[in-house]
């Protein structure tokens, strides 16, 4: 066999990269997992545990995405004109300005962790109602949800 030369070499290198390359884009099942792609969001298992003041409530969600990386930036509902995000940190609440919807990933609301915070109530929700709440993402606009109210005591079922 000859010596490895310098155009090898080379070739080996390119091999490196464009391996590197593949499997970049192997994180995405389509390939589209760079920055610029479209967000695909779906939003699952909202509620809110029917609230016992008529001062505050909170709200749950998930926020599913199947493309490109978003931000959850505000929440707008007809309920509450003091609408905010929280999240939870070592046993206390915290405002956020907004959330990260990770690319290929998921944002949760849930009990104990990051939720809505409804204040100043147009009216107390009960049972059965549906809380209509605008989810407002920097890409991908305005989504709708109606967040039906549980029980006070409602958890919802994990790991489906
Ligand atoms: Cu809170």
């Amino acid at each position: 066999m000859r010596r490895p030369g310098r155009r090898s070499r080379l070739l080996t290198g390119s091999a490196a990269l464009i391996a590197a390359a593949l499997t970049l884009a192997g994180c995405g099942s389509d390939g589209s997992s760079d920055a610029s792609a479209k967000p695909e969001l779906k939003v699952t298992g909202a509620y809110m545990p029917a609230p016992s003041m008529d001062t505050m409530a909170a709200g749950f969600f998930t926020v599913t995405n199947s493309g490109g990386a978003d931000t959850l930036t505000s929440v707008t509902s007809d309920l509450s004109h003091d609408l905010t995000l929280h999240s939870t940190k070592g046993g206390s609440m915290e405002e956020e300005k907004s959330f990260k919807v990770p690319a290929k990933g998921t944002l949760d609301f849930a009990s104990g962790g990051n939720h809505l915070m409804f204040e100043k109530l147009t009216h107390k929700p009960k049972q059965g109602e549906k809380v209509s709440v605008e989810l407002h993402f920097a890409k991908s606009g305005t989504m709708t949800i109606a967040m039906p109210v549980k029980s006070a005591t409602y958890t919802p079922k994990t790991g489906h």
